[in-house]
């Protein structure tokens, strides 16, 4: 059974030929013609969920841990614009998500209709293409435009690189008519293969056989063994650094994990001497303000940003050329043409990673209870194999002081860094994940996104990690906001919540800690249950945190 309104039956029927599955709809009056397609589609799994936000960033989630488009369908009006927010999110993370948004004709559009908005396009800022379906397919040349609309928009997820794209489709009443006659249309699935440029390879080899001091910084990237590999085998050579987050998903013995650690902890007068001469860059949002503002005082001489879709990041202000390439191949065949260059440069950066690890090993040793204790009661307990969601605000920020762990997929919304869609984000992710998912978020994240909870597709094997200190600790600790009188009111929004009857309202396992000797016995046996998806929360301290994180940027970097 499919809808009566061919554009849409159409649609279903070449995104199931484009190997696609997932579709998160909500529910709504004019995408009746979506969901009668859709979910009566037993190609097509159909998910769901009422509040549109949440929804998006549920698809998105799913998109990420599947490696697949996944599709969010929507009725119009205020629904369609609760879309924003994890579109913004999937563009910058380069996540493919097909945003199908049903709309009034347009002769409905501005004249007192409910419901009813300008629809096309309302996304084209962060979409990578805002595609419109025609109405009604009748002739051949309709039917002809709308299916390679399709096919384009389809492709268009994915190539040259992942990301959002909008179809707005107009559906005029009656919108419940089923019809027993599928459409039979035809995928026109792109080949697309990146040409790696010889020059390019040439260009970048050279530069780093001419130089002392090249660094490599990773931002934010899925999990990719290969990649991983030729990282590590550039790391061995001496005039090579490796700089990479938790989110860059990359572990290696010579790998500078701890970007924040190490580089609070330069004097000003040994930066310049830290400074790279060549600099490459790949992957998304770098995390470390700290390294930003280095890189950004103290320029390399050349900037080269690898990117197969070719798109100009200049973090550093001094970009000198971006290289379209698939970054794995790239480096392999720059690794192929690389001389030993003795150096220095390699070893002064491991050498100092190495004492100021041992430095916050001392301190985490003797401090008091405090998120900055929790965060590493929790990491040092976490099982192997798991899926890690990373909160924004302190959470991600937090997890760069300890480094990455093997066997750990860290997954964090940097490409916006909204605390809007942390949880959904997570449920996403872990309804076709195998592993265990962990979310570790801050109070103002869960309470913010607790919609996220507001669905039927929770796992048991979803467990989150609530570090409750009563606000937006970040604001306690960043320089500016405690000049203000108005610290505690406006930017921490101080209060007094509770996670524990939300839980219950979703029918949740709701575990607290006050106490590191709580938080020591609640952890093992939190990680164990995998019974039911299951909340912990954590309260800390407000008042020491940021004292004890300030502390500590002092200690790392004293008599270094
Ligand atoms: C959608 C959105 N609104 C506002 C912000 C600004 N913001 C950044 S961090 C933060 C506080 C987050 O508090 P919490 O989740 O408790 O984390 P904590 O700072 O305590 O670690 C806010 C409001 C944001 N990043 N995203
Ligand atoms: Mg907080």
């Amino acid at each position: 059974m499919t809808s009566d309104k061919k554009n849409i039956s159409l649609l279903a029927d070449i995104f199931v030929k484009h190997g696609l599955a997932n579709i998160v709809i909500s529910p709504g009056s004019r995408n009746a013609p979506i969901i009668i397609s859709f979910a009566n589609n037993p190609k097509i799994t159909t998910f769901t969920i009422v509040d549109e936000r949440s929804a998006a960033f549920f698809a998105l989630g799913m998109a990420l841990q599947t490696r697949k488009t996944t599709a969010i369908a929507c009725t119009s009006g205020s629904a369609a614009l609760n879309y924003a927010s994890a579109i913004s999110e999937a563009y910058y993370q380069k996540i493919p998500l097909l945003i199908l948004t049903a709309d009034r004709p347009q002769h409905l559009i501005d004249v007192g209709d409910g419901q009813t908005i300008r629809q096309n396009e309302v996304f084209k800022n962060y979409v990578k293409k805002s595609y419109a379906l025609p109405g009604n397919i009748d002739t051949e040349g309709e039917y002809k435009k709308c299916q390679s609309t399709i096919n384009k928009a389809l492709n268009d997820c994915n190539f040259p690189q992942a990301g959002p794209i909008h179809i707005n489709i107009p559906f005029d009443e009656p919108l419940y008519n089923p019809s027993r006659e599928s459409i039979n249309g035809v995928a026109e699935i792109l080949n697309f293969k990146l040409e790696t440029s010889f020059n390019d390879i040439n260009l970048i080899a050279s530069e780093i056989n001419r130089v002392q001091k090249t660094m490599i910084i990773v931002g934010q990237m899925p999990l990719n063994k290969e990649l991983n590999l030729v990282l590590n085998k550039l790391s061995d050579f001496q005039n090579i650094v490796v700089l990479s987050e938790t989110t860059s998903n990359l572990h290696g013995e010579k790998l500078i994990d701890t970007i924040d650690n190490v580089v609070s902890g330069f004097a000003h007068d040994e930066k310049e001497g830290f400074k790279p001469v060549v600099l490459i860059s790949l992957g998304g949002q770098i995390t470390s303000k700290m390294v930003k503002k280095f890189l950004r005082a103290f320029k390399p001489d050349k900037h080269f940003h690898l990117s197969p879709s070719g798109e100009n990041m200049d973090t550093y202000f001094c970009l000198t050329k971006t290289v379209s390439c698939d970054e794995t191949e790239f480096l392999k065949l720059v690794f192929n043409k690389l001389n030993p260059v003795s150096s220095k440069y390699s070893s002064s950066w491991q050498n100092r990673k190495r004492k100021v690890d041992l430095k916050r090993n001392e301190y985490l040793d003797r401090i008091q209870y405090s998120d900055f204790k929790v965060l590493d009661t929790i990491l040092k307990k976490l099982p192997e194999q798991i899926i890690l969601h990373l909160g924004n605000s302190t959470p991600v920020r937090y997890s760069q002081l300890f480094g990455s762990k093997k066997g750990i997929v860290y997954n964090s919304n940097r490409g916006v860094s909204g605390i809007d869609g942390q949880v959904s984000t997570a449920a996403g992710y872990s309804f076709y994940s195998d592993k265990l998912n962990i979310l570790i978020t801050g109070d103002l994240g869960f309470f913010y996104d607790s919609n996220g909870l507001m669905n039927n597709y929770l796992k048991p094997t979803l467990k989150i990690i609530i570090i409750n200190n009563s606000g937006g600790g970040i604001f306690r600790f960043i320089p500016g906001p405690d000049t203000t009188p108005n610290l505690e009111e406006f930017f921490v929004a101080k209060h007094n919540w509770k996670a524990e009857f939300i839980c219950k309202a979703f029918d949740l396992g709701y575990l607290k800690a006050t106490n590191q000797n709580e938080v020591e016995q609640v952890l093992d046996k939190f990680f164990l249950v995998k019974s039911e998806t299951q909340v912990l929360e954590i309260f800390t301290p407000s008042d020491k945190n940021a004292l004890i994180l300030r502390e500590y940027f002092k200690v790392v970097s004293k008599n270094i």
